[in-house]
């Protein structure tokens, strides 16, 4: 399709010609900005008279001219607040007259404005101004060339022409009430606790005002809830100037008596703790806001907030997207750089993710610690991401606080008409270095020193509505003495509270390894299995699939001591029995629907019309909704989305499943910094599970280990769960538990690969009948007055059993990894206490798997004089040999040392 950008080079309109023609025949075979040229104007009359008459040319040269402004326009718009190196250069040569096809002697000659201007026809200077304050004033748009002719319609009958943007009285007074609270704020906090890391918002203080203005616009448009995410930049004060915690509880924090004490754990930095609460509207609605604790790693939140709004979407507003926005506040350096903001927004249209558009706010301050713009993106504009996405985005000058939340509330209407994401882009500076101490000079003199001579927001604006009349100096003074009183009073309560404060009583913690029933009524498993293994009528199955099906539904129906229900089906009944119960059931990652081996085919799909049939969406008329979702491939940004959304929905079974357990590791910081830690650190409950593929089958390094040692290492304060589950039966159970467990943890699961189809795995229907997960699995084989105690966990045990021919070594699996049931452990140790040998094994290089975790635990409950002795492969750099050869050699050695 030709894009309309080339027109600014088209000298001759034989070609437009073309396109009109090929747009009358059919409007969508040309680009829409074309489409919206020839449905807006009289274009169609002006061919009818072609030949060249000036009158046509003139007509398309105005229409040159206004559609370049609207394109290019933010080029040469003012709203860099310091004149920098990053300043953009003025002379834009897709706005020169000369090249769009003017003489400098017609500036004064009348044009047709094209209902750019109320009057039909207006000199061209004067249309050149009117186009130079619509598009290019304290205000760049970006917006055309989005493929909606629609939304750029809506565009322009928004901001054309001036874009205009009258305010009340009233309404002045709020932005400079708002500047003013977040402007003094930072200044108290100086004075009062100096040196103190804030990671100020001087310089951008206009947020606050903008942010304001987005949730009370909001709000009569249908906005019932705003869940945030931020970074440590204005945090403080987005958190009591916007969020309404209060003033002394903030100062409290800056006190160095502070130890937090709502709940036992080790806190987190202030500018890193989420909040929540219910603020009332000008219009007197209510909305909820809600802003995500998040880690210091930049942009990591993006995915969490998302998966968090789309759960409250779901929950709350049975899928509807209005009611709840999303709004990111980035930094420029963070968004140009990280990777995660590409993957966040991979998913914002996507079935399974969507969330009805993200509002960004880009806090353009000009630098990233020590780092200039020129060292921290390769593109003209730090949110370019956007235009990838086909987001419009707004440049606004902080200095312009009117236009910047004028800006925001169009941001808002967008969103909610359009449902894509739309940035702004505060462009702003930083009052003081990367933190208060730090000194900017030291690497940014140049630019220090222009921030030095400007005043702040919050005065300039005041001086201006000063100037205009809107209020007297007096008033002003007033409102500020007023604000820092309130500000002084905060403080005195604050340093009195502090002595005072007791700690709350610590609950006693509910163990891990408290049993949770999981077993079902064989009756009850086999109804479910006839309901997920029927299709309805008509259904084109694929003949292999019909087979599976049947041999489910037989695994289930058969004699309930044999041992034929494999993982797949052990699956199906886990989630099924989830579902009739209540427990919504999402799982997500790549290709999980059919499942990575082929062994889950959770979505069915007709042979003949491509159509998609869950088996498990109908089971019941009041079930729960079930959501498989094959996921882009991305692990960090969707184990993010997946972790933000088990926050919220609590009363679901949420799963991510890796490709390859490996694979995990693209997700390292959510399973640092929020999975494993954010209950410590701010007290957050997720039970999201992570469905890991591990087992070592000669296939590689990298398609081996889900690095189990990792997660070991990551385990503390009952922080999470970690299994191995060695059969079918334990997986249902274990999926069952977390989906019922009134213990909110994360868990993670190594599955199976080869082992799905590996029969001696095979659990038998009174398994998933009775008992429940065991954390620990004593050998079934009677052993007696064993010589040999083997302790291993997962996969390897089949090795050990096929290759065992001695009848005094017991083999024990510890299918729970963490917390360890060290009392199951400790019986299974005295009923073998004749053994004098006890070994760990496992099929992980020695630096790797469970080893080095496991050793000092099991070390401690054996008798004094019995080592544990580690049997597997050798310390290894890489996680498994690259040939298949290799890795049974290295098999063949450990098993040897194990069995014989
Ligand atoms: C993923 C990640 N890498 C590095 C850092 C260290 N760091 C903290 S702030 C910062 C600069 C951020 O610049 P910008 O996004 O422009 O935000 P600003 O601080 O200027 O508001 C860096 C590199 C971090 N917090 N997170």
């Amino acid at each position: 399709m030709e894009n309309r950008a080339n027109y600014a080079n088209l000298s001759n309109l034989r070609y437009i010609e073309e396109l009109y023609n090929k747009y009358l025949e059919d409007p969508s075979s040309v680009d829409s900005s074309w489409q919206h040229f020839f449905e807006g104007m009289s274009f169609g009359e002006s061919l009818n008279k072609v030949g060249g008459s000036d009158e046509s040319s003139a007509d398309l040269r105005i229409f040159r001219l206004i559609e370049a402004y609207r394109v290019y326009g933010h080029k040469a718009a003012s709203f860099n607040p310091i004149h920098t190196e990053v300043e953009k250069l003025k002379n834009v040569g897709e706005l020169n007259l000369k090249n769009l096809g003017f003489s400098q002697d017609e500036l004064s000659k009348p044009f047709p404005t094209y209902g750019f201007l109320k009057e039909n026809s207006a000199p061209l200077s004067v249309i050149i101004d009117a186009l130079e304050k619509t598009y290019c004033s304290s205000v760049g748009f970006e917006y055309m060339g989005m493929q909606t002719p629609e939304m750029e319609k809506y565009f322009q009958e928004k901001v054309e022409p001036f874009f205009q943007v009258p305010l009340s009285r009233e309404e002045k007074m709020e932005v400079l009430y708002n500047l003013n609270r977040s402007e003094a704020l930072e200044s108290f906090i100086h004075m009062k606790y100096p040196g103190q890391k804030r990671f100020s918002l001087e310089g951008g203080e206009t947020l606050i005002p903008m942010m304001m203005e987005m949730i009370h616009h909001g709000s009569t448009l249908g906005v019932e809830q705003v869940v945030i995410g931020m970074a440590h930049r204005g945090r403080l004060n987005v958190l009591t100037n916007v969020l309404g915690k209060s003033y002394s509880e903030l100062f409290h924090e800056f006190e160095k008596t502070y130890v937090p004490n709502t709940f036992e754990g080790s806190g987190d930095v202030k500018y890193h703790n989420g909040y929540s609460s219910t603020i009332q509207t000008k219009s007197g609605k209510n909305v909820h806001l809600a802003l995500c604790a998040n880690p210091s790693h930049l942009e990591t939140v993006d995915p969490v907030v998302e998966g968090k709004t789309r759960a409250k979407q779901e929950m709350l507003f049975g899928g509807k997207t209005a009611p709840i926005i999303p709004l990111l506040i980035h930094g420029d350096a963070s968004i140009a750089g990280q990777g995660v903001v590409y993957e966040t927004m991979q998913l914002s249209k996507l079935s399974g993710y969507q969330t009805g558009g993200t509002i960004h706010i880009v806090i353009n301050n000009q630098v990233g610690f020590t780092a200039s713009p020129k060292e921290t993106k390769s593109t003209p504009y730090c949110t370019d991401i956007a235009k990838s996405f086909g987001a419009p985005v707004f440049h606004v000058n902080a200095e312009d606080p009117e236009r910047s939340v004028a800006a925001i509330k169009l941001a808002v209407e967008v969103r909610q008409k359009f449902g894509c994401d739309v940035f702004i882009e505060l462009n702003c500076y930083r009052k003081y270095g990367h933190n208060e101490s730090d000194e900017p000079a030291f690497t940014q003199p140049r630019v220090y020193k222009l921030i030095k001579q400007r005043d702040n927001i919050r005065n300039l604006y005041r001086d201006a509505l000063i100037k205009e009349n809107t209020l007297s100096k007096k008033e002003a003074d007033e409102l500020e003495a007023e604000f820092k009183n309130t500000l002084e009073e905060a403080l005195k309560v604050t340093q009195e509270e502090v002595k005072t404060r007791p700690k709350p009583p610590s609950d006693e913690k509910p163990s891990l390894l408290t049993p949770v029933e999981t077993k079902l009524a064989l009756e009850t498993l086999k109804g479910l299995a006839e309901r997920f293994t029927t299709m309805p009528e008509g259904f084109v199955l694929n003949s292999k699939l019909k087979r599976l099906l049947e041999d489910r539904l037989k695994m289930i129906t058969g004699d309930v001591s044999a041992k034929v229900v494999d993982w797949g089906m052990a699956e199906h009944l886990a989630y099924a029995s989830l579902l009739v119960e209540g427990i919504h059931v999402r799982l997500s990652g790549q290709d999980c629907g059919r499942g990575t081996f082929s062994h889950r085919h959770a979505a069915l799909t007709d042979q003949e019309t491509a159509k998609r049939y869950y088996p498990l969406s109908h089971l019941s008329e009041s079930q729960a909704p079930f959501d498989v979702y094959n996921s882009p491939l991305s692990e960090y940004a969707v184990m993010g989305f997946e972790y933000g959304y088990s926050l919220s929905y609590k009363k679901a079974l949420t799963l991510w499943e890796g490709q390859f357990g490996d694979f995990a590791n693209g997700a390292q910081i959510i399973i640092d910094q929020l999975i494993v830690s954010a209950e410590q650190k701010w007290n957050r409950l997720s039970p999201l599970t992570l469905l890991l593929p591990h087992g070592y089958e000669g296939q590689g390094p990298e398609h081996s280990s889900a690095r189990i040692e990792r997660f070991l290492q990551l385990a503390g304060n009952d922080s999470l769960y970690i299994v191995y589950p060695s059969t079918p039966a334990q997986h249902f159970h274990v999926l069952r538990r977390q989906g019922i467990n009134p213990l909110l943890k994360p868990l993670v699961v190594f599955t199976p690969k080869a082992l799905l189809r590996y029969p001696p795995t095979l659990s038998a229907p009174s398994e998933f009948s009775e008992g429940e997960f065991q954390e620990v699995i004593d050998d079934p084989s009677g052993i007696k007055n064993a010589k040999r105690l083997i302790f291993c966990s997962g996969k390897v045990y089949y090795d050990l059993i096929e290759r065992r021919q001695r009848d005094d070594i017991a083999i024990v699996r510890i299918e729970q990894l963490y917390p360890l049931h060290t009392e199951k452990i400790q019986k299974l140790i005295e009923k073998y206490s004749s053994a004098k040998e006890v070994f760990w094994v496992q099929e992980e290089p020695q630096n790797q798997g469970a080893y080095s975790y496991i050793h000092p635990h099991l070390q401690k409950l054996l008798p004094e004089k019995t080592s544990l002795r580690y049997v597997g492969r050798e310390i290894s750099a890489s996680t498994a040999a690259g040939t298949s050869a290799l890795h049974t050699k290295q098999l063949e050695k450990f098993l040897k040392e194990a069995c014989e």
